[in-house]
């Protein structure tokens, strides 16, 4: 019984000195793709065609919900179509279109914008914008912060976006 044990225990010296070995390499390997991943949290493929241009954001204070205004150029060949959008700077972000109908305003959720080969799309205030709620930080005017929008190729396009007043009406 005392010598099995005694065998167990070397046995189990010699596994703990090789696990050492391989559960160290592992963590380096673990902490050079940590590194990488700070700089593509998502892990997508950033787009060759689609760019974004003029971000700015009108920045309100919460609740009310901040939104976030670009143009989309698609210098590609191909029809692309935005998907979704994220910011690290909020909790959560749509795509929106502002719509009146019988002079009330109000916003519907878009699935899915189209951005035609070799086309713009423009997001504005009263048209398409990026609502931004749940905002992880305080907005500081004159700064940026950056946006990402989804492709339905599965790629991203990022933005850098510059935040202004609640009563700016452009960049
Ligand atoms: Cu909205």
């Amino acid at each position: 019984m005392v010598m099995e044990t005694m065998v167990a225990k070397r046995a189990l010296r010699g596994l703990v000195a090789v696990g050492g070995l391989a559960v160290a390499s592992a963590a380096a390997a673990m902490s050079m793709a940590g590194g990488n991943e700070s700089m593509a949290p998502r892990h997508a493929a950033q787009s060759a065609s689609i760019s974004v241009s003029g971000c700015w954001i009108r920045s309100l204070p919460p609740p009310a919900p901040s939104a976030a205004y670009f143009v989309v150029h698609n210098e590609g060949i191909r029809n692309a179509a935005l998907t979704g959008a994220s910011s690290p700077a909020f909790g959560s972000v749509m795509l929106h279109k502002s719509i009146e109908s019988g002079g009330v305003s109000s916003m519907v959720m878009e699935p899915r914008i189209p951005v035609p080969a070799k086309g713009n799309v423009t997001f504005k205030p009263g048209s398409y914008h990026a609502m931004l709620e749940k905002p992880r930080q305080k907005l500081v005017v004159g700064t940026k912060l950056e946006l990402d929008l989804q492709l339905a190729s599965g790629e991203t396009a990022r933005a850098s976006c510059l935040v202004r007043p609640a009563g700016a009406l452009s960049r």
